[in-house]
């Protein structure tokens, strides 16, 4: 398997759906299959939160979201777990910076995706020096998701970065819909990250269709 070429990897970042058993009211399964139909392009695994899966539990719903990707061609990115990653022989992993170096992380996944959340700069160079395919930049507005969210950032980053004229593919994530999108790609992300603007959707499809056609709106103005 060759490294994700650049703008496979910008395409792939449009609507980028995570998910895990916490997120959503309805089935996990459920939800991303709706998100897809909606048009959902990458889908990350998360597993986190107080009451979340463990072991064999978690595993086996990985497995089951990994299907549904596989069966509509989207990709599936697992967070954090280089273990389950592998074990599931999965298209990627994202990880933060508490997480294993993202260095070490590139040697044990060889050429998979490789994501890494950065909050500034020196973060940001050495994601990309470390052979990150894109970077998760957030939070860029407030959001209850991740307990241990960093301070709000908007999109500062997003175009420091670009000004700098880093190249590699950017997301934009936390607090994140169809109504506060276009920024984030008018300051230069590829796409937008997104929990609950799906996931807790009275229609999933609908969300993910907003969210879809708002970033292809906002990237051809580019
Ligand atoms: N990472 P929602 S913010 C998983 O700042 C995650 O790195 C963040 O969820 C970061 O779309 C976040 O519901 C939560 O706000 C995103």
């Amino acid at each position: 398997m060759e490294r994700i070429e650049i703008d496979q990897m910008r395409n792939y970042l449009r609507v980028y759906f995570i998910l895990g058993s916490t997120n959503c009211i309805n089935s996990p399964a459920e939800v991303l299959t709706e998100a897809i139909k909606g048009g959902v392009t990458l889908f990350q695994f998360r597993e986190k939160g107080n009451s979340c899966l463990q072991g064999e539990s978690k595993l086996k719903l990985a497995k089951q979201l990994q299907a549904i990707c596989k069966t509509h061609q989207i990709p599936f990115i697992v967070n954090d777990d280089i273990e389950l990653a592998l074990a599931l022989n999965a298209d990627g992993v994202h990880i933060g910076q508490d997480d294993e170096p993202a260095a070490v992380v590139r040697k044990k996944i060889g050429n998979k995706i490789l994501g890494v959340s950065a909050h500034n700069l020196i973060e940001a160079k050495e994601a990309v020096e470390a052979g990150a395919d894109y970077l998760g930049l957030g939070p860029i507005y407030p959001t209850s998701t991740k307990e241990d969210a960093k301070a709000v950032q908007g999109i500062q980053l997003i175009a420091e970065l670009r000004a700098k004229k880093f190249t590699i593919p950017l997301v934009g994530i936390g607090g994140i819909h169809a109504g506060n999108t276009a920024p984030v790609i008018e300051a230069g992300a590829d796409g937008i990250s997104v929990i609950t603007a799906i996931s807790h959707a009275d229609s999933s499809v609908s969300a993910a269709k907003e969210l879809r056609q708002t970033v292809e709106l906002n990237s051809s103005k580019n």
